[in-house]
């Protein structure tokens, strides 16, 4: 199945013979970063290869579209609840520049403490499945040949279903995955001693898949009362779960920690940030990082959080950061839409890219209050960790409420998360293994008594049973659906109509939704201008009218809202009626043209008209108008005269007359067009001159029956004109 960039991807192709399907590949790709890399007319030093297809960003247009990707991978987080849906945001992402896919579990999934099947509809998240994933990695593997580079895709490993689920996801090819067994005590009440041998299974089981895992920490830091307090927490958090896995046999490079500046703005944010960011690469320098943005302190302001993002940006840059997420204003609205993922993905592809080669140029300094920090910092983590190894070690200090307390260690406020170890999901559910305990698998912790059969058999323990599903992807059972409700067949034979007929509906996450955005100024105090957006929404005809978003212009002058509400109605696209885009070349096309052959244009607004703004735009260089290409032009002022125009345009021999007309009562606009053309035949140069004419009334279709070459109306470009000029002129010599 190949993609093409004019058609959509087609997910029911993607569901077909999914029983059958083995990932392409299993393991984490990196990016890598090329030196000295020439992209268009720059030359980066911290980029990686571009992609083969991809959207650039907007300004790209102005360096013949470049789209340099930066040296990190780029996260973004898709599970709208509707996975089949997700494929289709997964498809817009990577062509924007995102090659890390994370699908958040349904929230709070880990409270299911055995797999699921099937494809249930999440809320706020994925109930993840085996065919949710594999039909998932399926479509990303479709994807990364289109966009011509490897896709990571990524979930989570926790609850006291951890290790079938590592199980699941190293058969299916999944890449990445969070996996932190103290996640599953802090904030999932797991029992402390089930949580750590799951995930001693889990992690082996990851390790054969070359999952690359993420961590956990970040989460006190978004749990904790005061976030910037945590900091030597985070890195005791980060040390316990790094170094458990290295005991379990994971490689260093395989660790990602996941790193979050702690604060934001107003925060005096970069005093506090960098040093715990620097504090932290110094002490596991051999880890890579996945630096998250702070989703503590957002809101639903879109500006915001993309402020925060970029200093957070700057933080990686500084510092390092292999993979780079990029977690949107969701958090703050609960509005995990399409277009926040673009928006999120860019923001980071821009903010990277526009730093490029900056630590090239300035460094941190060695000496004063950052690192003075950073060693503080350093200092209180280790204290923190001897501490807990004095107390009797890790499950110890959890029982004593050592974690997430709000005091900045040694101070401990005692309000930590406490849990006790006879407590928990999952409280007595870990026994000691027989002596003959037997379990010819792969990828199995500890003790699995294989030799007792055959001492040959030590390290490939599952040729005892001909092989593993890891070995024999045939021997996973796979189950399509369960629930023969909560599906995606149903689901997809609901909005059927959108594939297969030229309907459309406006969409934010699923086909269809029907769901808009409107933005607007109420001249209100905010609770007052929040009511009074939703009556306006009603009376738009929207239902389901919410605001997302409020902000204070002024406490009596006015706020800002923000509304989502949806249309109950469809357009059928095969009625509209659209006119050809405008036709436009390129500058150096345009330019390279007039250069090889100057031309001379004489130009004025006509008749009684003293209306010249508008003509002047389009002749003046400096927003874009067609002097920017080499045209002469022979501006002739306002209210001139036609015979004037006409006799310049044959004393300059002008190539072109251009004439502005504004007023258009007893159609003067269109009379005066008329009677430009006629005196230009009358004098005989119609057939060597374009005649041009612009205003806000015009029509094109209705200028051209006047006589004239072109009529330009309300928004023309000074690029159009020119390209008209230009090619009007090449169709007249091919004429002569
Ligand atoms: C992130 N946006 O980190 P349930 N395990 C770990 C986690 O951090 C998380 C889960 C499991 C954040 C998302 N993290 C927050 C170590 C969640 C999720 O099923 O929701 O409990 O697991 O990317």
């Amino acid at each position: 199945m190949e993609l093409k960039p004019n058609e959509k991807l087609n997910v029911e192709n993607i569901l077909k013979d999914l029983d059958q399907y083995t990932p392409k590949r299993k393991g984490w790709i990196w990016r890598e970063r090329i030196e000295n890399q020439q992209v268009g007319p720059f030359i980066y030093n911290d980029c990686s290869k571009p992609q083969g297809n991809s959207v650039p960003l907007p300004s790209a247009k102005y360096f013949g579209n470049i789209d340099p990707q930066p040296e990190n991978n780029i996260t973004t987080e898709i599970a709208s609840g509707r996975f089949e849906d997700d494929i289709r945001r997964m498809r817009m992402a990577a062509w924007h520049g995102a090659d890390h896919i994370m699908v958040i579990r349904t929230a709070g999934q880990s409270h299911f403490d055995g797999l699921i099947e099937g494809t249930p509809q999440g809320i706020g998240g994925i109930p993840i499945t085996r065919k949710q994933v594999r039909a998932q990695r399926k479509a990303l593997d479709i994807i990364e040949e289109e966009v011509g580079r490897p896709l990571n895709y990524h979930s989570y490993i926790s609850g006291v279903a951890g290790p079938e689920i590592a199980v699941m996801f190293t058969e299916e090819g999944v890449n990445g995955a969070h996996q932190d067994p103290q996640y599953n005590v802090l904030y999932r009440n797991v029992n402390m001693v089930r949580s750590f041998v799951d995930a001693a299974e889990a992690k082996k089981a990851m390790i054969h898949g070359k999952i690359v895992q993420i961590d956990g920490a970040h989460n006190a830091n978004a749990t904790a009362r005061e976030a910037w307090k945590v900091m030597p927490e985070l890195m005791v958090q980060h040390g316990i779960n790094s170094m458990f896995s290295v005991l379990v046999g994971m490689e260093k490079e395989n660790i990602a920690l996941s790193t979050v500046p702690p604060t934001a703005p107003p925060a005096p944010s970069m005093k506090l940030d960098l040093p715990y960011a620097l504090a932290l690469r110094e002490l596991f320098s051999e880890y890579k990082m996945r630096a998250q943005m702070n989703t503590k302190y957002i809101e639903s302001s879109t500006r915001e959080a993309t402020v925060t993002h970029v200093l957070n940006l700057l933080i990686s840059k500084l510092t390092r950061a292999e993979i780079q997420s990029t977690i949107t204003p969701d958090e703050g609205r609960n509005v995990p839409w399409h277009k926040y993922n673009m928006e999120a993905i860019d923001t980071a592809k821009q903010a990277l890219v526009g730093m490029d080669s900056l630590m090239e140029m300035i460094e941190l300094r060695d000496e004063g209050y950052l690192v003075d920090k950073a060693r503080e910092l350093k200092e209180r983590a280790v204290l923190f960790m001897e501490e807990v190894l004095e107390e009797g070690g890790y499950f110890e200090a959890v029982q004593k409420g050592f974690f997430v307390d709000s005091g900045e260690y040694p101070e401990r406020n005692g309000d930590g998360i406490a849990r006790d170890i006879e407590k928990g999901v999952g409280t007595g559910t870990v026994f000691e293994r027989d002596p003959d305990y037997f379990a010819p698998v792969t990828a199995h912790f500890g003790y699995n008594n294989v030799e007792q059969y055959d001492s040959s058999m030590k390290d490939t323990p599952s040729k005892l049973i001909d092989g593993c599903t890891f070995e024999k992807p045939e021997k996973i059972i796979y189950i399509d659906e369960l629930d023969e409700n909560d599906n995606v067949y149903k689901r997809m034979e609901d909005n059927r109509k959108y594939r297969e007929t030229t309907n459309v509906r406006p969409e934010v996450e699923w086909s269809a939704d029907g769901y808009v955005m409107v933005n607007l100024f109420l001249p209100t105090e905010r609770r007052v201008a929040e009511f009074a957006a939703i009556e306006i929404g009603k009376k738009m005809g929207l239902k389901d009218v919410e605001v997302i978003h409020r902000e204070v212009m002024h406490p009596s002058e006015g706020t800002r809202i923000e509304f989502k509400g949806k249309v109950d109605f469809d357009i059928d696209i095969s009625s509209l009626e659209i006119p050809p885009e405008p036709e436009i070349m390129s500058f150096d096309e345009i330019r390279g043209l007039i250069e090889e052959r100057p031309m001379k244009v004489v130009a004025g607004t006509v008749g009684e008209d003293e209306h010249s703004v508008g003509l002047r735009e389009i002749i003046d260089i400096k927003h874009g108008g067609i002097e920017k290409f080499g045209v002469e032009v022979n501006y002739l002022g306002t209210s001139v005269p036609i015979e004037k125009l006409v006799d310049a345009a044959i004393e300059m021999d002008a190539d072109a007359i251009l004439a502005s007309t504004i007023i258009s009562h007893d159609e003067t606009h269109y009379k005066n067009m008329k009677k430009i053309h006629e005196l230009a035949i009358e004098k005989g140069i119609r057939d060597r001159i374009t005649i041009v004419a612009g205003g806000t009334q015009v029509i094109p279709e209705t200028a051209v029956k006047q006589g004239v070459d072109a009529g330009f109306g309300r928004g023309t470009t000074g690029t159009q004109v020119a390209t008209f000029l230009v090619k009007h002129r090449m169709e007249r010599d091919n004429e002569s």
